[in-house]
């Protein structure tokens, strides 16, 4: 097991709070793995799929309260209000530990707990951080087996006294003696995701869905590391990394944030429709930037899996996550055909008669309203298992990050592509991007939100801090910093057409964005930024009429000027903690566009 003190006295201080029947330290065997799945199958938590059509896959039904983030119930608890800032739900420390006490007090009885040691990144990478989670669940033991590198060899490398952040998960369902479990034990009215950043621990309770209770992701990689990375001077991106490869062999790699549910998946692995070129996956999720002694920026992707959104993944849009899905995955809340396989909407067939929805009913396809997948439906897949996942995505160094994207879902305004004119400008570019809302957050989808560096409900401090450290990053890299680019993929015509097509064809844009690494591509300077000319993106065999091209590239000035204000109320929010160099960046874009 392990000689570390201070672990082996919170697992045994946590148990004595939790009151598990039975503790299990998890190994991170193939065996365990294969227990857990078992456990869950016979406990009717789970099914197995077909073994010819999913070998070795689970289909698994949550509740239906329980289907996706829950950021109205996520808190920041630092010791003062003003760190966690306006963007946050913020509690006192003492007062949190005071209404998680009670609710965790024998919370796991009748229940196993688990005690998983993950790593997030290759396991002994200088870039990579140790977490430890005690949970109650099968299903995030399984989950988290996928999704980092789990067990001894992480205690190996922890040692005697080495760091870890504890993360506590609890579905918040304890069972009386002899009380039957139900498939999915949750605790839907009293959900709590906390972060104490001082103390860098993560307390969950309630929920047994995705990054609320699959604590290595959202609220460590993101949140908790999110404050590590400002104390010790890297960053912790809500970013894809992928390894692009011209014609020429010429190799950069990019990372990109864009909100949950916005195609980082897709676009981190992309069939590149331009012949010759190259993309490969290093993550889809986070990434995990630090500086190297060269004065370069080098990213891992913490995890070790994918929890891909499941609804319009086909042949079409990702084969290579249809193929990283075909064996060993857990699907969450999809259809099941009658011959054992999975359904979504928008997966590559059509819906067969007699499929089972994600309520366990028969579907009853009345009216696009009644979804046979929920919208946030999830595969957890083995990263292994992507045809395209990179030859370096392992590398415990990480990766050279050549550029930055930004992009979200925005149907007007927003031009396909620009570079920053600076990376103080493209800072400005991150902190005022905005998105339309998805179902990978419980809410109203659609609306229109500012979603900074899509970080939003990731960063665990005050965003205007967070800025800061962007800047501060930028000056200490100086030009060797990577080159920043917004995109958008998810402009509509006024007819409600899609002016762009996307998918293997953003390889276009890629393309463009390599060349400006290198000082090469036409761009044409304006008010927001350094668009391609007309003809800069390639779109040789690509049928997409001038005028859309046209309209995709468009700077309309008067409607950037409508967006000034919208902008400053938005900055107003961060009072006097927001950097002034963001309001001399939007001072000077209200300049440019008089
Ligand atoms: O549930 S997760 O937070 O892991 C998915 C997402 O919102 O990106
Ligand atoms: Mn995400």
């Amino acid at each position: 097991m392990t000689n570390h003190t201070a672990l082996k006295d919170w697992v045994a201080k946590t148990a004595e709070l939790c009151q598990p029947d039975k503790i299990v330290w998890c190994d991170g065997s193939k065996d365990e793995y294969q227990r857990m799945l078992q456990i869950m199958v016979d406990s009717g938590s789970a099914q197995w799929l077909s073994p010819e059509r999913k070998p070795n896959s689970i289909l698994v039904r949550s509740d239906p309260a329980d289907v996706a983030r829950v950021e109205d119930r996520t808190f920041i608890c630092s010791n003062y209000e003003a760190d966690a800032g306006p963007t946050n739900h913020w509690k006192d420390p003492e007062e949190m530990h005071e209404i998680l006490r009670p609710l965790f007090r024998n919370c796991m009885r009748g229940r196993t707990m688990y005690i998983i040691p993950f790593s997030m990144g290759p396991v002994g990478s200088p870039i990579a951080h140790i977490g430890v989670e005690i949970s109650d669940s099968p299903y995030v033991v399984a989950n988290m087996h996928i999704m980092t590198r789990v067990g001894s060899k992480v205690l190996e490398v922890l040692g005697d006294d080495g760091e870890f952040v504890p993360c506590i998960h609890s579905v918040g369902k304890p069972l009386a003696f002899g009380e039957k479990d139900v498939p999915w034990p949750c605790n839907a009215d009293n959900k709590y995701i906390t972060h104490f950043p001082e103390t860098k621990e993560i307390w969950s309770y309630g929920s047994g869905y995705g990054g609320n209770a699959l604590l290595g992701k959202k609220c460590f990689a993101l949140r908790i590391a999110s404050v590590m990375a400002k104390e010790q001077g890297w960053m912790a991106e809500h970013m894809l990394i992928l390894k692009l490869t011209s014609p020429q062999g010429v190799v950069k790699h990019i990372a990109a944030a864009f909100p949950s549910a916005c195609g980082k998946t897709n676009l981190a692995m992309l069939t590149p429709t331009l012949p010759g070129w190259k993309v490969e996956t290093v993550g889809d999720d986070i990434a995990w930037m630090k500086f190297k002694e060269d004065g370069y920026l080098y990213a891992i992707n913490p995890e070790n899996g994918f929890f891909g959104v499941a609804p319009g993944t086909n042949t079409k849009t990702n084969p290579n996550a249809m193929a990283a899905l075909s064996k060993n995955s857990i699907f969450t809340n999809v259809g099941k055909t009658p011959d054992g396989d999975v359904w979504w909407e928008d997966i590559d067939r059509p819906a067969p008669d007699l499929l089972i929805d994600w309520h366990g009913k028969e579907w009853v396809h009345y009216d696009s309203v009644n979804k046979a997948a929920h919208p946030n439906a999830r595969f957890t897949a083995p990263a292994s298992q992507c045809p395209v996942i990179a030859d370096n995505w392992e590398d415990p160094a990480g990766v050279k990050i050549d550029a930055i994207l930004f992009g979200g879902r925005r149907s007007t305004g927003q031009p396909l592509a620009l570079q920053s004119f600076s990376w103080e400008h493209g800072t400005f570019l991150g902190s005022t991007m905005a998105s339309q809302k998805t179902a990978a957050a419980a809410g109203k989808v659609g609306e229109l939100r500012f979603d900074p560096m899509a970080m939003l409900p990731f960063c665990g401090y005050n965003m205007a801090d967070y800025f800061q450290h962007w800047l501060d990053m930028g000056a200490t890299g100086g030009d060797k910093m990577p080159r920043i680019f917004y995109v958008n993929w998810f402009r509509r015509a006024e007819d409600g057409h899609w002016l762009w097509p996307g998918f293997g064809e953003n390889s276009r844009v890629l393309k463009w964005v390599c060349e400006r690494c290198d000082g090469a591509g036409d761009v044409v300077e304006t008010p927001i930024g350094l668009l391609p000319t007309n003809d800069a993106i390639d779109t040789t065999g690509l049928d997409i009429p001038e005028d859309d091209m046209a309209e995709l590239l468009r700077v309309d000035v008067d409607e950037w000027k409508q967006k000034i204000p919208l902008f400053r109320e938005h900055y107003a929010k961060f009072g006097d903690k927001l950097p002034s160099e963001l309001t001399k960046q939007l001072d000077s874009l209200e300049e440019r566009l008089n």
